[in-house]
């Protein structure tokens, strides 16, 4: 297994959208493992195959406490979705930075598992924002879309301050 690195914001790969997965092979089990391995190593929640520069629709979860409960979706689809919800979210291509974002409260997803077998995933709260979170991944969307012109250039800005504070720590 392997670590993998993860692309940060402005890369523009980020914005790639990612193509539905046909072959449900071994490698691809190979690189759900290595997505694991990476989100735990970095202290995600999730972690969406774009942020890695592999444009699939692959993303992987663990909200859990323990970081014992895996859950791969693989091709999803939303096909229910309800009410509202405000989070602070975080990504791990934007470090250090966080910002409040609207999304439905409950969604239902159709997804695959890495053998291909089609499933139904339903999510309400903090899980429902990381699906919604990496789903938009696949797609070339980052959360700081989803802010106004004005609080967008202030978190970037934060964002840029905390690189350089970091790289001279
Ligand atoms: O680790 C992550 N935490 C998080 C917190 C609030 C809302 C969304 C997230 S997802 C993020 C990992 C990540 O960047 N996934 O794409
Ligand atoms: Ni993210």
């Amino acid at each position: 297994m392997s670590v993998l690195t993860i692309l940060e914001f402005p890369d523009p790969r980020l914005r790639t959208k990612a193509a539905p997965v046909t072959v449900f092979d071994a490698q691809l089990k190979r690189f759900v493992a290595d997505m694991f391995e990476t989100m735990y190593a970095a202290n995600g929640v999730g972690l969406a195959a774009t942020q890695v520069d592999v444009h699939q629709r692959v993303l992987v979860i663990d909200m859990s406490d323990e970081r014992d409960q895996p859950l791969v979706l693989i091709n999803a689809e939303i096909v229910e979705q309800d009410g509202a919800q405000v989070y602070q979210e975080g990504c791990l291509s934007f470090p250090g930075v966080y910002a409040d974002v609207t999304r439905a409260l409950k969604v239902k997803v159709k997804a695959q598992d890495a053998d291909g077998k089609e499933f139904f995933y339903e999510a309400e709260g903090p899980q429902a924002v990381a699906v919604q979170h990496e789903m938009d991944h696949l797609a070339g969307k980052v959360f700081v879309d989803y802010l106004s012109p004005l609080k967008r250039s202030l978190l970037l800005k934060r964002l840029e301050k905390q690189r350089k504070q970091a790289a001279s720590a």
